[in-house]
């Protein structure tokens, strides 16, 4: 008996301790439903939403693993990953906060702010033509965001070193040229790819791997004031399809990373494929996402559910009539 009850109570936390998909049915049966209402209100209206949750899926797996940490908002006494250099343009935040705030009123401290991110990335990938695939939930949130520790590739590696990245995060070379068709949607800003145009590498002409006609198109966007934007797809900018592969065997990708997944001999097969196999491609997505959402997460009892997405929880010791004062953001 005494055996069967530790048996019982060292097993099950242990057994129950990952994702799932449902996870939350028992504990908030509508939380999936309520973020893709939030979801589906905004791309009504800004479909440039499904970009956005795509990329800031992306940086928070790759960084401390899929915990929320992107979302902590810095304070004057402690910089955040917000402040990294690669956070760049993420964007996005006040549909993660909507989100969180219909949930604690539905299900208080219950849906993790990395599940959040997760769903609705999965929610704004299928209202924008991609599979609406099932997630796994039950990630809690991370108890630290430190600028020093983002570590991401940036547009002008080439694909071995962006490999690297992904391999240090268990990820294959398949699994990265197929999260890359993530640039089937959203834009870069000029200052990300501005040398190709030009003076690529030194040599004073524009990247020999450039269509010149895309040449001459990103240099008139890019002629702008202000660092403006191009679409990273030419073709089907808004649209979750394999378009991206066939730009870029057109030589009509815009960022040097995504222009190389095309030729170089290790992953130019997989674009190949997937340039000619849109289903083919819809399927590998879905997968790897949920592969790139498993990231070395928290489950079980590990980090918290955090009340307000952008600011760790207070320390639960301090007392009922200090409680509302230590909520000020640390
Ligand atoms: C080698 C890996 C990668 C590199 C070097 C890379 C680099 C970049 C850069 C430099 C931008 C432009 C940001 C800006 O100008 O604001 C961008 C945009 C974007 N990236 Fe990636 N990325 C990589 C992988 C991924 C992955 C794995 C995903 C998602 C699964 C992703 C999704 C996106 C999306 C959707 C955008 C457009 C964002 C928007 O429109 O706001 N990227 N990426
Ligand atoms: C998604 O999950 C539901 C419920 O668990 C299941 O009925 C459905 O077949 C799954 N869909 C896919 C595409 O796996
Ligand atoms: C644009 O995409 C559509 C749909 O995938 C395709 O039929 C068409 O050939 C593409 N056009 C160009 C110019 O690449
Ligand atoms: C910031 O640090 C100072 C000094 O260490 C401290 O007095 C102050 O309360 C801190 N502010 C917040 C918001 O944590
Ligand atoms: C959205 C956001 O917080 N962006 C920050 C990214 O980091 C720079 C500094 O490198 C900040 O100025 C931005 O506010």
């Amino acid at each position: 008996m005494k055996i069967a009850f530790v048996f019982i109570c060292l097993v099950v936390p242990l057994v129950t301790a990952q994702l799932r998909v449902g996870f939350y049915n028992p504990t908030c049966p509508q939380a999936e439903k309520i973020v893709r209402d939030v979801v589906l209100k905004r791309f009504r209206t800004d479909r440039s939403i499904t970009a956005a949750l795509l990329r800031m899926h992306f940086h928070d797996c790759f960084v401390r693993g899929c915990d929320a940490s992107i979302l902590i908002d810095s304070t004057k006494n402690k910089s955040s990953e917000k402040d990294a250099g690669p956070n760049l343009t993420v964007r996005g935040y006040e549909l993660i906060d909507e989100a969180k705030k219909a949930l604690e009123i539905a299900c208080p401290e219950t849906v993790s702010c990395a599940d959040i991110i997760t769903i609705a990335t999965r929610d704004s990938v299928a209202l924008a033509g991609g599979q609406n695939y099932n997630v796994t939930t039950g990630r809690r949130d991370g108890l630290v965001s430190d600028p020093s520790l983002v570590n991401l590739p940036g547009p002008t590696a080439s694909v071995s070193q962006a490999l690297s990245f992904f391999t240090a995060k268990k990820m294959t070379l398949n699994d990265m040229v197929t999260l890359l068709g993530a640039h089937t949607v959203g834009v870069a800003h000029c200052s990300f790819f501005q040398d190709r145009l030009s003076n690529f590498q030194g040599t004073g002409r524009p990247d020999p791997t450039m269509d010149p006609a895309l040449v001459s198109k990103l240099s008139t966007i890019c002629g702008r004031p202000n660092n403006p934007t191009a679409f990273l797809d030419q073709n089907t900018s808004f649209v979750v399809d394999n378009e991206f592969y066939r730009q870029i065997r057109l030589n009509r990708g815009v960022m040097q990373i995504d222009q190389e997944l095309a030729s170089d001999k290790a992953s130019a097969p997989i674009v190949a494929n997937f340039a000619n196999n849109a289903f083919g491609f819809q399927q590998s997505f879905a997968n790897a996402m949920v592969k790139m959402g498993g990231i070395e997460v928290l489950v079980g009892k590990a980090g918290e559910i955090r009340k307000n997405c952008r600011v760790v929880n207070p320390p639960p010791t301090q007392k009922k009539s200090s409680q509302k004062r230590s909520r000020v953001p640390r």
